[in-house]
């Protein structure tokens, strides 16, 4: 029988909570070539890219991504920048990696970033920040359903 895809790796050691995210990266950072970097940076943490690839959002695609901020005033650049080229969202295993991620890519703001983290490294500013990931398990599970279909999961 085949697992739920958004439980368990087959890999996973008993004992060991294993959990998956979405990462998105930006058109800012796909169209500077970084790609890579941020995949290395993912990778050399120790967490897997369990599905990957590159798409431009649609107005509508963004909108909706983004509709918890619809009514902030810096949702209209948000949306502008998004469907401005094409981004690289992947589902990402590790464990703990939620949060782990998050601290990995750093604080929204690259000025206020830590030192190391993608964001203080790679991007420009608040807005063309490089990377999204999901900030919570309800907004992982709804991100990574909202770009990869359960049979593209199944690594
Ligand atoms: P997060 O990406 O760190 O989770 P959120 O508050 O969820 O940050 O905001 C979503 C995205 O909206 C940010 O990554 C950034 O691209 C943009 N954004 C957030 N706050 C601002 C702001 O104050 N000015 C401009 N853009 C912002
Ligand atoms: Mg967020």
């Amino acid at each position: 029988m085949v697992e739920p895809v958004l439980e368990l790796s087959r890999r996973e050691p008993k004992g060991v909570s294993m959990q998956r995210t979405l990462l998105n990266i930006k058109p800012d950072a796909v169209s500077r070539n970084l790609v890579g970097e941020i995949c290395r940076r993912i990778e050399a943490a120790g967490f897997r890219i369990v599905a990957m690839e590159k798409t431009r959002l649609t107005r509508c695609e963004a909108e909706f991504f983004y509709h918890v901020h619809r009514d902030k005033s810096f949702f209209e650049d948000l949306i502008q920048f998004m469907v401005s080229g094409p981004s690289v969202p992947m589902v990402v295993e590790g464990e703990n990696v939620i949060q782990n991620l998050r601290v990995l890519i750093g604080s929204t703001d690259p000025s206020e970033a830590a030192e190391g983290t993608i964001r203080r490294d790679m991007a420009e500013n608040v807005t063309r920040n490089c990377v999204h990931a999901s900030d919570s398990e309800e907004t992982a599970s709804r991100e990574i359903a909202f770009f990869f279909s359960t049979r593209r999961l199944l690594d």
